[in-house]
């Protein structure tokens, strides 16, 4: 047998094709038990995977949303500002919260040039974790777009 066995040629990671990294959301902090903040849902340009396109649907200009970091018993005060050409609304994935009201409602709709303050509170004994928002029209399953939040 050969002893100049032919081994598979290894890669360097530096001369893959690889496409640009993740680039982490911006992070937003709950204070003194409630986070309040605005995301401005908008049509523009954005980057994504290191790539600039034109006509994303974004938060804030942002193609991935801030991750929105609460504690167990904070309120989560987020006004959605729709400057979308349609329909929007704010939904929530994983939330032990309320779904009435302005809550974590699914069937609130915010009009194109309108904005709804959303307050959503999370119970005391809430647990941690990873959960998820995102925008829906008037039906869930017409979902555009998701993001992280963690409580
Ligand atoms: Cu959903």
């Amino acid at each position: 047998m050969d002893e100049k066995c032919v081994r598979p040629s290894l890669e360097r990671c530096e001369e893959r094709n690889l496409p640009a990294a993740f680039a982490e959301p911006p992070v937003i902090l709950s204070n003194h038990g409630e986070l309040r903040t605005t995301l401005t849902e908008q049509v523009g340009p954005a980057t994504i995977a290191g790539q600039q396109v034109s006509d994303a649907w974004t938060y804030n200009g942002s193609y991935v949303g801030p991750t929105l970091v609460l504690n167990p018993g904070d309120l989560l005060n987020v006004t959605i500002a729709n400057n979308l050409p349609e329909v929007t609304n704010l939904h929530t994935h994983g939330l032990h919260v309320s779904p009435l009201g302005n809550s974590d409602n699914v069937f609130l709709q915010i009009m194109p040039g309108e904005s709804n303050e959303y307050r959503i509170q999370l119970p005391i004994n809430h647990p941690q974790g990873l959960y998820w928002y995102h925008r829906t029209t008037t039906a869930p399953s017409t979902t555009r777009s998701s993001k992280a939040c963690r409580a």
